[in-house]
């Protein structure tokens, strides 16, 4: 499905004046306008190929229709968000819910979409038809030494393939764990799974990057062998430089103090991605944004002054992935509204007074700070996050042509009612 510029522009016209005024009102009060548009402008995140589909939970799936059939529609799909939002140019595949049989065919099609391969994932937690051993008791972490031999070279396999696409990284997420006290012994989970993950680490090209995803619970509900940051620190550090710890913010217990192990892992210098969503209970994997959006900017906070103490380029120096998918929404929409919701709260973590937040804290005036951030918080920046849009060619709003040129029943003609994507 094709918008092409043309389009896009009559619709910009339409809206123009309104957000012209809305702008300059906003640059009068930001001296620094010019510069958050142009980090704004550079900013992009990836796009997960299995949340281009309609998820499901265990008890059901309602499909939304017109789902991608083949990793070339999932890159067509990934294509129309980026044309219509200009922050969307990477995607990230799950190995083997992605068979990218023909690397040069499917590079190619990317390219034509602006589309550049983020961190590839493997998937040693299901069983694939034919396979020889079962992840049951773990991948990795398994007592049997051909299991683990057989997860080791499954995450080869992916680097492999990774590097026919142009990826530039592996993220691993185990769910290996136990479901009961006493079913393993933790310290030989650990060591299983160090052993397993370095014979991985040692073929990674040397410009690659390593990320070691964790999670606190489910499939398992006992123990998980990398269940929080500290685990996966652990990891990462044994591993080398270029392993680093992966937050996906669905993975942790309640209340965690997400952006303290954010500032953190950044000041060791072993922050390597994200996994953006949001949750009201667990993984929910909702739409980022839409449950605890002061969480969402006090973590960008972290980020941008954590990657400026150490020179990072905000835009490629992390890995920026969304990984959410759910039941209720066409699914395009939900990450059209998930990648604004990200560039939202940069764009508002850019606005904090960094100087006037480090005099307050020098002299513990602890209502000063608070001001000072959700004066921030506070602004309106959409007009900041439209603009740059606007300036890279994109849509002022990207959901508004969507809808307004149907493309949902584009899709379920083009592509059918009944489409199964693959993925969870
Ligand atoms: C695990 C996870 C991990 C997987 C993805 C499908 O909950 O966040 O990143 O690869 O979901
Ligand atoms: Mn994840
Ligand atoms: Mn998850």
């Amino acid at each position: 499905m094709q918008i092409d510029q043309n389009k896009i522009d009559g619709y910009n016209g339409q809206a123009l004046r309104k957000h012209e005024r809305a702008l300059a009102y906003l640059q009068g009060e930001i001296p620094h306008a010019e510069e958050v548009l142009r980090l704004l402008g550079e900013f992009q995140v990836a796009i997960p190929s299995w949340a281009l589909g309609t998820g499901g939970t265990r008890f059901g799936r309602f499909p939304a229709g017109g789902e991608p059939r083949n990793l070339e529609e999932k890159i067509e799909d990934i294509g129309l968000l980026h044309r219509l939002n200009r922050a969307s140019g990477a995607i990230s595949l799950h190995i083997p819910w992605d068979i990218p049989e023909d690397p040069a065919h499917i590079r190619a099609l990317a390219a034509a979409h602006g589309i550049r391969f983020d961190a590839m994932n493997s998937n040693t937690f299901q069983d694939q038809p034919g396979q020889e051993h079962s992840y049951k008791f773990g991948s990795l972490q398994h007592v049997n030494r051909d299991v683990r031999k057989q997860a080791i070279e499954h995450n080869i396999e992916v680097i492999r393939q990774g590097v026919a696409l142009g990826s530039e990284s592996l993220t691993v997420w185990l769910s290996d764990g136990s479901c009961f006290p006493g079913q393993l012994s933790f310290r030989k989970a650990f060591e299983n799974t160090l052993e397993g993950l370095s014979e991985i680490y040692a073929e990674l090209p040397d410009h690659w990057k390593m990320f070691v995803e964790y999670k606190a619970f489910e499939p398992n509900f006992y123990s998980t062998t990398v269940g929080d940051w500290g685990q996966s620190y652990l990891f990462a550090s044994k591993l080398g430089k270029k392993a680093y710890t992966l937050v996906d913010l669905g993975h942790h217990l309640p209340n965690a103090n997400i952006e303290q192990i954010v500032s953190l892992l950044l000041m060791e210098g072993k922050l390597g991605g994200f996994h953006f969503n949001d949750s009201k209970y667990g993984d929910d994997d909702l739409t980022v944004g839409s449950i605890k959006p002061y969480q969402l900017f006090l973590i960008f906070c972290e980020l941008v002054d954590g990657m400026n103490a150490r020179n990072m380029k905000h835009a490629t120096d992390l890995g920026w992935m969304i990984d959410a998918s759910h039941n209720v929404k066409d699914p395009l929409e939900d990450l059209l509204q998930s990648v604004e919701a990200i560039l939202i709260a940069y764009a508002q973590a850019l606005l904090v007074d960094r100087a006037a937040l480090t005099a307050a804290q020098e002299r513990n005036d602890v209502v000063a700070a608070q001001e000072i951030l959700q004066q921030a918080y506070r602004t309106d920046v959409r007009p900041l996050v439209a603009e740059a849009r606007l300036r890279a060619g994109g849509a002022l709003s990207p959901l508004g042509v969507y809808r307004g040129e149907k493309v949902r029943s584009g899709l379920i003609s083009r592509r059918g009612v009944s489409t199964i994507a693959t993925g969870l």
